[in-house]
Order: structure tokens, then C-alpha cells, then sequence
């Protein structure tokens, strides 16, 4: 009986964990700017220090946990760059598939990353191209303090590119301008 109890306590509680939109995981990608849906509320200076510390304000956003990240529809992509020591093959929804998600209406993407990091790219590109924000890098989840939490990863251009300059490591922000 008293199991019986806890158990439809346990029940509820999570229902109204739910409900109250209670995460079980902390957001790692929040997305702000010219976006038609949002998923919370807007931004707050004591909670949402790191942006303030950054100077950036928005009304509403979209946040994803890594779960929601990985609900989506998961891309492989193997790529080489020369300044590589090898080719690496990452995973991870495509960034056109989050721009859909959130409703992106801006042209200009910005993707920031926690070092302060910030290329912008043209939505067109994004949805012409294979983007991919990466959660994993040859099986191993991206870490805090390596490239993760998300890693934006794109093909060199034809022709071969240098270097991989604007597949941003540590990205937790994506501004739609
Ligand atoms: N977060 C973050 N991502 C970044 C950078 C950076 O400074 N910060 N540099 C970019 C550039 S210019 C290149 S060439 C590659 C590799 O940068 P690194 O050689 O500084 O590691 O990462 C890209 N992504
Ligand atoms: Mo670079």
C-alpha cells in the first residue's frame, strides 16, 4: 500500500515536472533574435549571466537541451581539413533543421561560441549546405573544455579550404539577425 503510494506521488511529481517545463538536463544551444518560436521566457541578468557578462539581451529564445538536440533528425558528416592531423566524423542535427524548428526569419546566422568566438553565415548557405552541429566526434560526445558543448562542422569549400576557420567549438548561442 505505502509503495502503491510513493509510487503515484513519484507519478505526479513528474507530470508536474513536465507541465512546468522542470528540465532534466541543462540547456546546451539557446537560439535568440528573429525567430517565430520560443520556448522561454526572456532574458534575465542574474540568471542568464554569461550573456550578460557578453552584453547580449533578447525578449525570448529557444533553448535546447542535448537530448532535444538529439531528437532531431541526426547528420554524419566526415570531413578533412589541412590543418587536421586526420579526418574526423561528427554527428549531430543539422543547423538548417534547428533554424526550422525555432522558425528562423533573419538571413544572417551568428553562431557564438563561449570564448567569445562569433562568425555569421548566410541563412541560404546554411540551408544550401551540410551544417552540422555536432554533438559527437568520432563516438565520443563532445566535451566542456574540448569542442563541445556543440561544434559547428561544414564541408572545406570546393577547391579546398586552408583551414577550418568558422567551425566554432564551443558554441552555446545562435543569433538569428
Ligand atoms: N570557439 C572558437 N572556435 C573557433 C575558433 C576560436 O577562436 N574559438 N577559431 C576558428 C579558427 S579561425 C580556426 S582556423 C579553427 C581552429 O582554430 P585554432 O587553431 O585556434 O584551434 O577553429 C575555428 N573555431
Ligand atoms: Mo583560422
Amino acid at each position: 500500500m505505502r509503495k502503491l503510494q510513493i509510487f503515484v506521488l513519484f507519478i505526479l511529481a513528474s507530470l508536474a515536472a513536465v507541465t512546468v517545463g522542470v528540465r532534466a538536463e541543462p540547456v546546451i544551444l539557446t537560439v535568440t533574435g528573429e525567430i517565430g518560436k520560443t520556448n522561454r521566457g526572456p532574458f534575465d541578468a542574474f540568471h542568464d549571466i554569461l550573456f550578460d557578462s557578453l552584453g547580449i539581451e533578447f525578449t525570448g529564445a529557444y533553448a535546447f537541451t542535448r537530448a532535444d538536440l538529439l531528437a532531431l533528425p541526426q547528420a554524419k558528416l566526415t570531413v578533412r581539413y589541412d590543418n587536421w592531423p586526420a579526418e574526423v566524423s561528427v554527428t549531430g542535427p543539422l543547423l538548417k533543421d534547428v533554424l526550422a524548428t525555432v522558425e528562423a526569419r533573419g538571413d544572417t546566422i551568428l553562431v557564438r561560441a563561449l570564448d567569445g568566438y562569433a562568425p555569421e553565415f548566410q541563412r541560404s548557405d546554411v540551408e544550401a549546405g551540410e551544417y552540422v552541429l555536432a554533438l559527437e566526434a568520432d563516438g565520443a560526445p563532445l566535451a566542456l573544455g574540448g569542442r563541445g558543448p556543440v561544434w559547428l562542422v561544414f564541408p572545406p569549400a570546393e577547391g579546398g579550404a586552408e583551414s577550418d576557420d568558422g567551425l566554432t567549438w564551443a558554441a552555446f548561442h545562435i543569433e538569428v539577425q
